[in-house]
């Protein structure tokens, strides 16, 4: 019997893989209990930023070889890049096998339209970002070269690469406005393009929220972190979820699952049992 929960799709973000701060053993157990249609790797997956450090266990290189098995037993991987895997952006649009790497994405479901990217286009100007990505597509490459250019330059300079942990290190006030206008400026942008998702990483807060304008409304999702959160998206029966691996750990996440395990004779019981003592309590009214 299989008893890996089905997911049409599950989403993970921001895992930092060769970083002390992942969690890869956690997310191990999490990539084991599922079983995805669709798995999409919503950025900063791979820290390539920090390789440098020499710091690759094994339990990070598990993650990895999941990731592959899971392809290889026909599970369509998606990779969008981040700006910690950016130099995966030399790849884009390449495909191996049941793998795509992309800087975004864009899935029909249900006859919904669901927008996915990392979210790091937002960093250098989150003002810039709200009238370059009005360009669509176009606009969203562009504030990935933007985004590039600027920590090349900080690079030339010798100072550090433009980072959000950085900025949210300095200033918990300036986190708090930066995460707001984020959500605010994503929503924003989903709506003008007819999008009713949109699923970002990067801020390393999970959260769905239903977001509205004068001009329409969507769906912001935001799949959390393997850092502190331990958190994914999942969609299945037409609806997303955060998997929480604290509080939902491996537990059936569903609430029709256990039903979905028992025995035909077992269900039939469980329902007749009931009858007899609705009877009895009419009779005793
Ligand atoms: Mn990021």
């Amino acid at each position: 019997m299989d008893l890996k929960r089905k997911v049409e799709i599950a989403v993970i973000s921001d895992v930092h893989l060769g970083t002390y701060g992942c969690h890869a053993k956690q997310l191990l157990t999490y990539l084991n209990s599922i079983q995805p249609k669709k798995l999409i790797l919503n950025g900063d997956i791979v820290d390539i930023w920090q390789f440098s450090k020499r710091y690759f266990p094994k339990p990070h290189l598990k993650v990895i070889k999941k990731i592959m098995d899971m392809a290889a037993d026909g599970v369509e991987v998606i990779y969008i890049t981040g700006n910690h895997d950016e130099m995966l952006r030399k790849f884009s649009d390449m495909t191996i096998g049941n793998i795509s790497i992309v800087d975004k994405k864009v899935l029909d479901l249900d006859g919904k339209k669901a927008w996915f990217f990392h979210g790091d286009v937002f960093d250098v100007s989150i003002q810039n970002a709200k009238w370059l990505a009005k360009l669509g597509g176009y606009g969203y490459d562009l504030l990935i070269l933007l985004n590039r250019a600027t920590n090349w330059c900080l690079e030339k300079l010798g100072k550090e690469k433009y980072s959000l942990s950085k900025r949210i290190k300095n200033s918990v006030k300036g986190a708090i406005k930066y995460i707001s206008d984020f959500e605010e400026v994503a929503s924003d942008l989903a709506i003008e393009n007819g999008y009713d998702y949109v699923i970002c990483g990067h801020i390393h807060q999970p959260k769905i929220l239903i977001k509205e304008n004068k001009f329409g409304k969507t769906m912001y999702l935001n799949s959390g972190d393997w850092v502190e959160n331990f958190t994914a998206l999942e969609y299945q029966f037409k609806r997303w979820k955060i998997y929480n691996y604290n509080k939902d750990k491996l537990s059936p996440f569903f609430a029709d699952e256990d039903i979905k395990e028992m025995e035909i004779k077992d269900l039939i019981a469980a329902i007749t049992i009931v009858e007899p003592e609705k009877k009895k309590k009419k009779k005793l009214n």
